[in-house]
Protein backbone atom coordinates (compact mmCIF):
# COMPACT_ATOMS: atom_id res chain seq x y z
CA UNK A 1 0.00 0.00 0.00
CA UNK A 2 1.25 3.31 -1.01
CA UNK A 3 2.06 6.00 2.08
CA UNK A 4 0.36 8.98 1.61
CA UNK A 5 2.53 12.52 2.11
CA UNK A 6 1.37 15.01 4.66
CA UNK A 7 0.74 17.13 1.95
CA UNK A 8 -1.43 14.75 -0.31
CA UNK A 9 -3.74 14.28 3.04
CA UNK A 10 -4.36 17.56 3.23
CA UNK A 11 -4.99 18.29 -0.17
CA UNK A 12 -7.83 15.48 -0.30
CA UNK A 13 -8.69 16.83 3.10
CA UNK A 14 -9.46 20.30 1.40
CA UNK A 15 -10.99 18.71 -1.80
CA UNK A 16 -13.06 16.77 0.25
CA UNK A 17 -11.50 13.48 -1.59
CA UNK A 18 -11.61 12.81 1.81
CA UNK A 19 -14.81 13.80 4.09
CA UNK A 20 -17.04 13.18 6.92
CA UNK A 21 -15.76 14.81 10.75
CA UNK A 22 -14.58 10.93 11.67
CA UNK A 23 -12.54 9.55 8.31
CA UNK A 24 -10.72 13.11 8.13
CA UNK A 25 -9.64 12.37 11.75
CA UNK A 26 -8.20 8.76 10.93
CA UNK A 27 -6.43 10.29 7.94
CA UNK A 28 -5.03 12.46 9.53
CA UNK A 29 -3.86 10.51 12.34
CA UNK A 30 -2.31 7.62 9.37
CA UNK A 31 -0.73 11.23 7.69
CA UNK A 32 1.20 11.48 11.02
CA UNK A 33 1.78 8.21 11.54
CA UNK A 34 3.29 7.27 8.20
CA UNK A 35 5.40 11.02 8.41
CA UNK A 36 7.23 10.19 11.60
CA UNK A 37 8.07 6.91 10.14
CA UNK A 38 9.35 8.24 6.89
CA UNK A 39 11.15 11.61 8.80
CA UNK A 40 14.85 10.98 8.58
CA UNK A 41 15.58 13.57 11.73
CA UNK A 42 17.92 12.08 14.00
CA UNK A 43 17.56 14.52 16.66
CA UNK A 44 15.00 15.07 19.50
CA UNK A 45 14.19 19.03 18.35
CA UNK A 46 14.24 18.43 14.52
CA UNK A 47 12.04 15.55 14.56
CA UNK A 48 9.53 17.78 16.72
CA UNK A 49 9.52 20.85 14.84
CA UNK A 50 9.12 18.51 11.42
CA UNK A 51 6.01 16.83 13.18
CA UNK A 52 4.60 20.24 14.49
CA UNK A 53 4.88 21.71 10.82
CA UNK A 54 2.71 18.47 9.50
CA UNK A 55 0.70 18.57 11.70
CA UNK A 56 0.17 22.64 11.77
CA UNK A 57 -0.66 21.84 7.81
CA UNK A 58 -3.16 19.15 8.45
CA UNK A 59 -5.33 21.46 11.01
CA UNK A 60 -5.27 24.13 8.70
CA UNK A 61 -7.25 22.02 6.11
CA UNK A 62 -10.89 21.98 6.97
CA UNK A 63 -11.71 24.82 10.03
CA UNK A 64 -15.37 22.64 11.60
CA UNK A 65 -14.62 19.71 12.12
CA UNK A 66 -13.28 19.34 15.80
CA UNK A 67 -12.08 15.94 15.27
CA UNK A 68 -9.38 17.27 12.89
CA UNK A 69 -7.85 19.23 15.38
CA UNK A 70 -8.63 16.81 18.03
CA UNK A 71 -7.35 13.84 16.66
CA UNK A 72 -4.20 15.58 16.04
CA UNK A 73 -3.83 16.32 19.56
CA UNK A 74 -3.88 13.06 20.31
CA UNK A 75 -1.09 11.60 18.16
CA UNK A 76 1.06 14.43 18.92
CA UNK A 77 0.47 13.81 23.01
CA UNK A 78 3.20 10.71 22.04
CA UNK A 79 5.92 13.48 21.46
CA UNK A 80 5.44 14.79 25.18
CA UNK A 81 7.55 12.43 26.96
CA UNK A 82 10.21 11.27 24.54
CA UNK A 83 14.02 11.84 25.27
CA UNK A 84 15.19 10.51 21.88
CA UNK A 85 14.13 11.31 18.16
CA UNK A 86 13.16 7.46 18.12
CA UNK A 87 11.61 7.07 21.51
CA UNK A 88 9.38 9.96 19.84
CA UNK A 89 8.89 7.96 16.61
CA UNK A 90 7.96 5.16 18.36
CA UNK A 91 5.56 6.64 20.89
CA UNK A 92 3.87 8.89 17.97
CA UNK A 93 3.13 5.46 15.82
CA UNK A 94 1.61 3.81 19.05
CA UNK A 95 -0.62 6.23 19.33
CA UNK A 96 -1.74 7.49 16.07
CA UNK A 97 -2.68 3.64 15.57
CA UNK A 98 -4.59 3.61 19.33
CA UNK A 99 -6.68 6.68 17.81
CA UNK A 100 -7.08 4.76 14.36
CA UNK A 101 -8.04 1.77 16.37
CA UNK A 102 -10.28 3.43 19.15
CA UNK A 103 -12.46 5.30 16.41
CA UNK A 104 -13.60 2.49 14.33
CA UNK A 105 -14.32 0.91 17.91
CA UNK A 106 -16.17 3.60 18.48
CA UNK A 107 -18.59 3.81 15.39
CA UNK A 108 -19.49 -0.27 15.80
CA UNK A 109 -20.20 1.01 19.75
CA UNK A 110 -22.49 3.54 18.63
CA UNK A 111 -24.00 1.49 16.17
CA UNK A 112 -25.16 -0.98 18.88
CA UNK A 113 -26.06 1.99 21.14
CA UNK A 114 -28.00 4.22 18.51
CA UNK A 115 -30.04 0.94 16.88
CA UNK A 116 -31.45 0.58 20.10
CA UNK A 117 -33.59 3.76 19.52
CA UNK A 118 -34.80 2.58 16.68
CA UNK A 119 -38.03 0.65 16.44
CA UNK A 120 -39.55 -1.95 14.60
CA UNK A 121 -41.47 -0.58 12.00
CA UNK A 122 -39.65 3.40 12.08
CA UNK A 123 -38.85 5.73 9.55
CA UNK A 124 -35.90 7.44 9.90
CA UNK A 125 -34.83 10.77 8.51
CA UNK A 126 -30.68 11.76 8.27
CA UNK A 127 -29.35 14.58 6.47
CA UNK A 128 -25.53 14.66 5.02
CA UNK A 129 -23.48 11.39 4.72
CA UNK A 130 -22.58 10.80 8.52
CA UNK A 131 -20.84 6.92 8.74
CA UNK A 132 -22.20 6.91 12.61
CA UNK A 133 -25.51 7.73 11.58
CA UNK A 134 -25.57 5.29 9.09
CA UNK A 135 -23.53 2.83 11.37
CA UNK A 136 -27.11 3.45 13.88
CA UNK A 137 -29.64 2.42 10.86
CA UNK A 138 -27.81 -0.10 9.42
CA UNK A 139 -27.67 -2.20 12.49
CA UNK A 140 -31.27 -1.98 13.11
CA UNK A 141 -31.42 -2.99 9.85
CA UNK A 142 -29.37 -6.06 10.89
CA UNK A 143 -30.99 -6.77 13.38
CA UNK A 144 -34.04 -7.93 11.72
CA UNK A 145 -35.93 -4.14 12.08
CA UNK A 146 -38.59 -3.14 9.53
CA UNK A 147 -36.95 0.34 8.22
CA UNK A 148 -37.02 2.78 5.82
CA UNK A 149 -35.11 6.06 5.19
CA UNK A 150 -35.50 9.72 3.85
CA UNK A 151 -32.27 10.71 2.81
CA UNK A 152 -32.30 14.37 1.69
CA UNK A 153 -30.12 15.40 -1.29
CA UNK A 154 -27.59 17.25 0.53
CA UNK A 155 -26.59 20.57 -1.57
CA UNK A 156 -23.97 21.69 -2.90
CA UNK A 157 -22.19 18.78 -2.94
CA UNK A 158 -24.36 16.20 -2.78
CA UNK A 159 -23.16 14.02 0.00
CA UNK A 160 -26.49 12.22 0.18
CA UNK A 161 -25.66 10.04 -3.00
CA UNK A 162 -22.92 8.87 -0.69
CA UNK A 163 -25.64 8.07 1.74
CA UNK A 164 -28.35 6.47 -0.35
CA UNK A 165 -25.68 4.51 -2.31
CA UNK A 166 -24.49 2.78 1.21
CA UNK A 167 -28.16 2.36 2.57
CA UNK A 168 -29.04 0.40 -1.35
CA UNK A 169 -26.32 -1.36 -0.98
CA UNK A 170 -27.63 -2.68 2.66
CA UNK A 171 -30.96 -3.39 0.88
CA UNK A 172 -32.77 -0.62 3.17
CA UNK A 173 -35.56 0.81 1.53
CA UNK A 174 -34.70 4.76 0.87
CA UNK A 175 -36.61 7.95 -0.59
CA UNK A 176 -34.26 10.28 -2.06
CA UNK A 177 -35.38 13.91 -1.32
CA UNK A 178 -34.29 17.60 -2.11
CA UNK A 179 -33.80 19.40 1.20
CA UNK A 180 -36.34 21.69 1.08
CA UNK A 181 -38.78 18.97 1.06
CA UNK A 182 -37.98 18.16 4.65
CA UNK A 183 -40.98 19.64 6.12
CA UNK A 184 -43.21 17.97 3.25
CA UNK A 185 -42.40 14.32 4.62
CA UNK A 186 -41.81 15.40 8.56
CA UNK A 187 -44.87 14.04 9.33
CA UNK A 188 -44.00 10.77 7.96
CA UNK A 189 -41.08 10.44 10.10
CA UNK A 190 -40.37 8.93 13.59
CA UNK A 191 -36.72 10.03 14.12
CA UNK A 192 -34.00 12.10 12.85
CA UNK A 193 -30.38 10.66 13.38
CA UNK A 194 -27.67 13.00 12.07
CA UNK A 195 -23.59 12.81 12.93
CA UNK A 196 -21.81 15.85 14.20
CA UNK A 197 -18.73 17.55 13.21
CA UNK A 198 -18.55 19.40 16.79
CA UNK A 199 -20.32 19.58 19.67
CA UNK A 200 -19.96 22.17 21.79
CA UNK A 201 -19.86 22.91 25.98
CA UNK A 202 -23.60 24.33 26.01
CA UNK A 203 -24.56 21.26 23.71
CA UNK A 204 -25.01 22.93 20.67
CA UNK A 205 -24.09 20.45 17.65
CA UNK A 206 -22.03 21.57 14.53
CA UNK A 207 -23.53 19.81 11.55
CA UNK A 208 -23.43 19.91 7.57
CA UNK A 209 -25.48 23.01 6.65
CA UNK A 210 -29.17 22.88 6.83
CA UNK A 211 -28.94 19.95 9.74
CA UNK A 212 -30.63 23.12 12.22
CA UNK A 213 -33.36 23.78 9.17
CA UNK A 214 -34.49 19.42 9.99
CA UNK A 215 -34.20 19.75 13.48
CA UNK A 216 -36.30 22.73 13.36
CA UNK A 217 -38.46 21.36 11.49
CA UNK A 218 -38.32 18.07 13.53
CA UNK A 219 -39.00 20.05 16.77
CA UNK A 220 -42.37 21.78 15.14
CA UNK A 221 -43.34 18.38 14.19
CA UNK A 222 -42.97 16.58 17.98
CA UNK A 223 -40.39 14.14 16.15
CA UNK A 224 -37.41 13.26 18.03
CA UNK A 225 -34.06 13.98 17.03
CA UNK A 226 -30.79 12.15 17.62
CA UNK A 227 -27.12 12.74 16.85
CA UNK A 228 -24.58 10.13 16.83
CA UNK A 229 -21.14 11.19 17.32
CA UNK A 230 -17.80 9.93 19.08
CA UNK A 231 -16.58 11.47 22.28
CA UNK A 232 -13.72 13.33 20.02
CA UNK A 233 -16.09 15.51 18.16
CA UNK A 234 -16.92 17.19 21.53
CA UNK A 235 -15.10 20.76 21.42
CA UNK A 236 -12.63 20.97 24.78
CA UNK A 237 -11.60 24.63 23.70
CA UNK A 238 -15.05 25.61 24.42
CA UNK A 239 -14.81 25.46 27.85
CA UNK A 240 -12.70 28.65 27.80
CA UNK A 241 -14.95 30.52 25.48
CA UNK A 242 -13.34 29.23 21.48
CA UNK A 243 -16.09 29.50 19.63
CA UNK A 244 -16.35 26.47 16.93
CA UNK A 245 -15.44 28.13 13.29
CA UNK A 246 -17.79 27.69 10.25
CA UNK A 247 -16.17 27.02 7.01
CA UNK A 248 -17.08 29.29 4.35
CA UNK A 249 -16.45 27.10 0.93
CA UNK A 250 -16.11 28.41 -2.82
CA UNK A 251 -18.91 30.13 -5.00
CA UNK A 252 -18.48 27.93 -7.93
CA UNK A 253 -19.58 25.16 -5.67
CA UNK A 254 -23.19 26.82 -5.49
CA UNK A 255 -23.39 28.55 -8.87
CA UNK A 256 -21.19 28.50 -12.06
CA UNK A 257 -18.98 30.93 -12.28
CA UNK A 258 -19.99 31.27 -16.14
CA UNK A 259 -23.36 32.30 -14.57
CA UNK A 260 -22.39 34.39 -11.61
CA UNK A 261 -19.73 36.25 -13.57
CA UNK A 262 -22.85 37.80 -15.35
CA UNK A 263 -24.71 38.61 -11.74
CA UNK A 264 -22.11 41.67 -10.76
CA UNK A 265 -24.99 42.24 -7.95
CA UNK A 266 -25.38 38.95 -6.29
CA UNK A 267 -23.29 37.97 -4.13
CA UNK A 268 -22.76 33.43 -3.29
CA UNK A 269 -22.61 32.58 -0.10
CA UNK A 270 -21.62 28.98 0.66
CA UNK A 271 -20.84 27.92 4.21
CA UNK A 272 -20.34 24.69 4.61
CA UNK A 273 -22.10 24.33 8.43
CA UNK A 274 -24.88 24.81 11.02
CA UNK A 275 -25.35 25.24 14.63
CA UNK A 276 -28.48 23.24 15.90
CA UNK A 277 -28.97 24.47 19.69
CA UNK A 278 -29.38 21.89 22.41
CA UNK A 279 -32.71 22.35 23.02
CA UNK A 280 -33.66 21.25 19.31
CA UNK A 281 -31.77 17.59 20.53
CA UNK A 282 -33.39 15.22 21.81
CA UNK A 283 -30.04 12.85 22.75
CA UNK A 284 -26.64 12.31 21.67
CA UNK A 285 -25.56 9.13 21.06
CA UNK A 286 -21.60 7.85 21.74
CA UNK A 287 -19.28 5.39 22.36
CA UNK A 288 -19.52 6.10 26.48
CA UNK A 289 -23.75 5.74 26.04
CA UNK A 290 -26.33 8.39 25.31
CA UNK A 291 -26.19 11.73 26.65
CA UNK A 292 -28.55 14.34 26.73
CA UNK A 293 -26.96 17.32 25.25
CA UNK A 294 -26.79 19.58 27.84
CA UNK A 295 -24.21 17.38 29.59
CA UNK A 296 -21.78 17.63 27.16
CA UNK A 297 -19.24 19.45 29.52
CA UNK A 298 -19.05 16.12 31.28
CA UNK A 299 -18.03 14.39 28.07
CA UNK A 300 -15.44 16.75 27.61
CA UNK A 301 -13.87 16.98 30.85
CA UNK A 302 -14.57 13.09 31.89
CA UNK A 303 -13.75 11.43 28.51
CA UNK A 304 -11.38 13.52 26.73
CA UNK A 305 -10.00 14.33 29.76
CA UNK A 306 -8.04 17.43 28.74
CA UNK A 307 -5.95 19.52 31.37
CA UNK A 308 -7.85 23.24 31.38
CA UNK A 309 -4.84 24.67 31.96
CA UNK A 310 -3.60 23.22 28.67
CA UNK A 311 -6.53 25.14 26.60
CA UNK A 312 -5.02 27.86 27.68
CA UNK A 313 -1.57 28.08 26.04
CA UNK A 314 -1.63 30.50 23.26
C1 LIG B 1 -19.87 15.94 6.75
C2 LIG B 1 -20.89 16.06 7.84
C3 LIG B 1 -21.15 14.80 8.66
C4 LIG B 1 -20.23 14.82 9.89
C5 LIG B 1 -20.25 13.49 10.62
O1 LIG B 1 -19.58 17.17 6.14
O2 LIG B 1 -21.43 17.10 8.14
O3 LIG B 1 -22.47 14.76 9.08
O4 LIG B 1 -18.90 15.08 9.50
O5 LIG B 1 -19.77 12.48 9.76
P1 LIG B 1 -18.53 17.21 4.93
P2 LIG B 1 -19.11 11.14 10.30
O6 LIG B 1 -19.07 16.32 3.86
O7 LIG B 1 -18.47 18.65 4.53
O8 LIG B 1 -17.20 16.72 5.46
O9 LIG B 1 -20.15 10.51 11.18
O10 LIG B 1 -18.86 10.33 9.04
O11 LIG B 1 -17.87 11.47 11.02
Amino acid sequence: MKLMSVPETAEKIKSMEIRGAGRIARAAAEALRDHALSLKATNLPGFVAEMEKAADMLVATRPTAVSLPNAVHIVMAGLGEARTAEDARLALVRKADGFIDTSRHAVEKIAQFGARHIRDGDTILTHCNSEVALGCIIEAHRQGKEIEVFATEVRPRNQGHITIRTLDDAGIKTNFIVDSAVRSFINDIDLVIVGADAVTVNGAVVNKIGTSMVAHTAKEARVNMMVATETYKFAPRTVIGELIRIEERTPDEVLLPAIANTLPHVTVRNPAFDVTPAEYIDLIVTEAGAIPPQMAYVIIREYLGWDIAEFQKP
